[in-house]
């Protein structure tokens, strides 16, 4: 649990990273959906919240049946977000404030309306056939193997015209491309650099451990523990068709292209992959000193483990544990994927949550709106878009309510568009919103500012050691060294208060009102000098 001792940390390590989901961002030309033009609008809130880098959910051309994760161009910019010239006027406003932005690299599988698909789809002969994937029906029929697509259903979906079958482990309209073709490999890197070359800081990289199969696509085995009702993908182990070494092999070369970028530049451009493995395979992601692959795995456990401090205490001694020497760890609560952090935990634990993501050893990802608290949101069956949703409808899948547009005043649709947005807004957006939480001191909105700018001046914070702490049941204690100098941080992860006795001078409380000594209060999170 070293800390950092370098003070010259790069900015991956020391900053915080803020994700924003275009199409809920900042709408700009009125058609009730967010654009790049209004993220730039919306640039200076961004760094006046205090964080460090901008990663952008897709913004390719993209026929959007998965929102943007079917690219159909990966060189380009989708016309309803804009141009390549209000990306490039983009980046320059983010790099102008002395932030840094990363994309969103989608490399398992391109939307079926990219140019290679349809190729690929033309025949079986067809120079890019190899591109994807392609299989004949089982002997007795039906699709190669019992692979289930993540979404749900089988992950094979028939061709009438060429009579086979292409894997596809998300939507029929995702094909996953064959990245044991070097053609594949080389024009996929080539868009990396297509990108770093116009000067992004480094790629979130979507779901890294799927992008290589097993040889010979075996069936995957059964998962014992799944029950009807369930997210059908559980229903095989998903052994054969991801975490593949070969799929490391091509994680390193990624790394060795961004580190090309970075060399000599006092620039570093940084890989984050998305990953959802357990620990102590997640943590072979980083590679080896000599062969490194993403700079940072992202690390989902806070938002799969139950929200108490035993748990959690557990959760980051084994995440600790289980990183190499030389891997930085990183945290997430929340994203355009997961149910939001306040509609799962409620809203005075979302505050102990932010503190938590906050204060913890390794590079926060913030989700946009998580610092606004936006909880639960209703969609109406008849507004309901996202496709898990409508392919296992009822079973809790839906990520619509994650991905509500941001509120920024009382105005219509909160500021966010001039039309009706192509999502609902939550339904307290006219007093849960940017421009009623700047003027209330105890909104979250200032507590993420005051949490922010208080990781920004504390180096404990941002690069510091951390040691768990024993406490009394339903508070998670821990503290963060650096040079000698400690930080203690208390969390009451339960709405009764804890008898605890402890010192220090308290730099920040979640709650209002003065801290009380000898507890720490129902729902309340300290840090302490
Ligand atoms: O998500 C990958 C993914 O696998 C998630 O659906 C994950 O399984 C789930 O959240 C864990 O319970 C990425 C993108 O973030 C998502 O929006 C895309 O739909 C998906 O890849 C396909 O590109």
């Amino acid at each position: 649990m070293d800390g950092d001792s370098q003070q010259d940390a790069p900015w991956w390590k020391r900053g915080v990273i803020y994700q924003v989901y275009p199409r809920s961002f900042q709408d700009s030309d009125g058609d009730g959906i967010g654009d790049l033009a209004g993220i730039e609008q919306r640039l200076d809130y961004i760094a006046a919240l205090g964080v460090d880098a901008v990663w952008l959910s897709p913004v390719f051309p993209s026929p959007m049946a998965d929102f943007g994760y079917d690219v159909a161009d990966y060189c380009d910019i989708e016309p309803m977000f804009g141009s390549l010239a209000d990306f490039d006027r983009l980046l320059d406003q983010v790099h102008a404030r002395g932030l840094k932005l990363l994309l969103d690299f989608v490399p398992n599988h391109t939307s079926d309306q990219h140019p290679w698909f349809v190729e690929s789809r033309s025949s079986r002969t067809n120079p890019k056939r190899d591109w994807y994937i392609w299989r004949g029906a089982a002997p007795g029929g039906g699709p190669p193997n019992n692979w289930i697509s993540d979404f749900g259903g089988s992950a094979w979906t028939w061709d009438e015209a060429t009579e086979q079958y292409y894997l596809r482990a998300f939507l029929p309209q995702q094909p996953d491309l064959n990245w044991r073709n070097p053609a594949v490999k080389a024009a996929m890197l080539g868009a990396m650099r297509f990108w770093l070359d116009r000067g992004v800081d480094g790629f979130r990289i979507d779901v890294l451990w799927h992008i290589v199969k097993a040889e010979g696509l075996p069936d995957n085995p059964i998962n014992p523990r799944w029950k009807p009702g369930r997210n059908e993908r559980d229903r095989v182990l998903q052994t054969h068709s991801t975490d593949r070494p070969e799929a490391h092999l091509i994680s390193a070369e990624m790394r060795a292209l961004a580190d090309d970028y970075s060399r000599g530049t006092g620039r570093e451009r940084a890989l984050i992959g998305e990953i959802f493995l357990p620990y102590e395979r997640l943590a072979r992601w980083y590679g080896t000193p000599e062969r490194p692959q993403v700079h940072l795995p992202f690390n989902f456990g806070l938002m799969e483990h139950r929200w108490d401090a035993a748990v959690l205490r557990k959760l980051i001694a084994e995440y600790e544990a289980a990183l190499p020497p030389w891997g930085w760890p990183n945290w997430v609560v929340g994203s355009h994927d997961a149910p939001r952090i306040a509609a799962r935990l409620g809203e005075a634990q979302a505050r102990i949550a932010m503190m938590l993501l906050l204060t913890l050893r390794g590079t926060p990802t913030l989700y946009q709106g998580d610092e606004l608290g936006i909880g639960e949101v209703d969609i109406p069956p008849a507004r309901v878009q996202d496709p898990r949703e409508l392919r296992q409808p009822g079973i809790g899948l839906g990520r619509d309510p994650s991905r509500t547009p941001m509120a920024w005043d009382d105005s219509v649709s909160a500021g966010f568009s001039a039309a009706e947005p192509w999502l609902p807004l939550h339904a307290d957006w006219r007093t849960r919103n940017v421009a009623a939480q700047d003027h209330d001191a105890g909104s979250m909105l200032n507590l993420t500012r005051t949490l922010l700018s208080l990781r920004k001046s504390q180096a404990a914070l941002e690069i510091g050691a951390l040691r768990l702490l024993d406490a009394p049941p339903g508070v998670l204690a821990y503290e963060r060294c650096i040079d000698g100098r400690a930080l203690l941080v208390l969390l009451n992860l339960t709405p009764e208060a804890v008898t605890f006795s402890w010192e220090g001078t308290v730099l920040l409380s979640t709650l209002s009102g003065e801290a009380a000594p000898g507890m720490v209060r129902a729902d309340e999170g300290l840090i302490l000098e």
